[in-house]
């Protein structure tokens, strides 16, 4: 296989494809279908300062959150360019409240597909970066009820990544054999290879929270972060970076290593809980993360391990270089 700098995806794709024996073709076909999707959904993105696109359409989504024009725009150019394909048996998407069934028209295929379609949102007028991510599953043999293969843990994904429209359309992906980044090219309408086999750090300089939080959190958690911009260690501290976009802020932690936290809080007594979803966003993350050499946990709990109980379900995050996460499950712990 050729990983020379500027190989277009398709081909990429199509020499993985050729390293696992038995590859029908299927997988390949629906992250080709996931890319078309994605290119409209960047155009779009890319022209949303221009036209009257922006603003709210005046409905909430099932998390309670304002939903936005782009978000509703990339959820149905997913939905409506995915069913057809023949390559999934259902999928479920961070927008809608209930699981997304192939219509009986069309053939059932055996990929389970997870996605947020647009992450990030809040941002879209502000003009930062927002991204699409993406998880597939198997639809395990012997499970009649497709809504059931929704809720299989992380660690049986077979591929996870996502897609960054930032200063440019960017897309980062992993089968279980390493994480390989792609520059879409707009000249050409092709996403280039920009980096195979990308690495994360074993550690970096920067965190990445939402510090306005901190009398939420659980005390562990709280000196986790006192420790990390404390100049501990004969080190300097550490610098914070937050955009509040999940996908931009944890694809700045695989490119310079630290970490990204969304910890619970306990903003409801009641309740403790993250914030982040288990199947759209905590889980495909954790997938490229581990696979660029990297960790994930709830702080108690390895991400990819965690069995869904149910489609929306949140979870606690930390996200990044191995050393910083380690760090964090030691002082929740009070280890550390
Ligand atoms: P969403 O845009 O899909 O609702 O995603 C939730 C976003 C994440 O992108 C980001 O990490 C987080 O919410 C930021 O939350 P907060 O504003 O509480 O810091
Ligand atoms: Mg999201």
């Amino acid at each position: 296989m050729s990983e020379a700098v500027g190989t277009t995806l398709s081909k990429f794709i199509a020499d993985e494809q050729k390293k696992s024996p038995g590859a029908t073709g299927d997988l390949s076909g629906l992250l080709s279908a996931l890319i078309t999707c994605a290119k409209i959904i960047s155009r779009e993105v890319n022209k949303a300062g221009l036209v009257e696109i922006l603003g709210l359409t005046g409905r909430r989504n099932i998390q309670g959150e304002a939903v936005m024009k782009l978000d509703t725009f990339s959820n149905e150019t997913l939905i409506k360019n995915l069913s057809h394909t023949g390559h999934l048996c259902i999928m479920a998407s961070e927008e809608n409240a209930d699981p997304i069934l192939i219509p009986g028209e069309y053939p059932r295929g055996k990929y389970v597909l997870c996605f947020d379609p647009l992450d990030g949102s809040s941002n879209i007028d502000a003009n930062a970066p927002i991204g699409t991510i993406f998880s597939v599953q198997r639809c395990p043999e012997g499970v009649d009820n497709p809504v059931e293969a929704l809720l299989q843990a992380g660690k049986h994904q077979v591929c996870a990544g996502y897609f960054l429209y930032g200063s440019s359309t960017l897309m980062v992906y992993s089968t279980g054999n390493g994480v390989h980044m792609f520059t879409l090219d707009p000249s050409v309408g092709e996403f280039l290879l920009s980096k195979a086999n990308v690495r994360i750090p074993e550690s970096g300089k920067y965190y990445s929270v939402n510090e306005g939080n901190y009398n939420y959190w659980e005390p562990g958690v709280q000196r986790y972060v006192d420790f990390l911009k404390s100049p501990a260690e004969n080190r300097k501290p550490y610098s914070t970076r937050y955009i509040g976009s999940l996908v931009a802020d944890f694809h700045r932690t695989l490119c310079y290593g630290g970490v990204f936290a969304y910890p619970a809080d306990f903003k409801d007594p009641a309740k403790p809980t993250g914030k982040l979803r288990l199947l759209y966003e905590a889980s495909p993350l954790a997938f490229v993360c581990e696979h660029a050499g990297g960790s994930a946990s709830t702080g108690r709990e390895r991400i990819l391990d965690i069995q869904p109980h149910e489609l929306h379900q949140r979870v606690p995050l930390f996200l990044g270089s191995k050393r910083e996460v380690e760090w964090a499950k030691k002082f929740i712990a009070g280890q550390m």
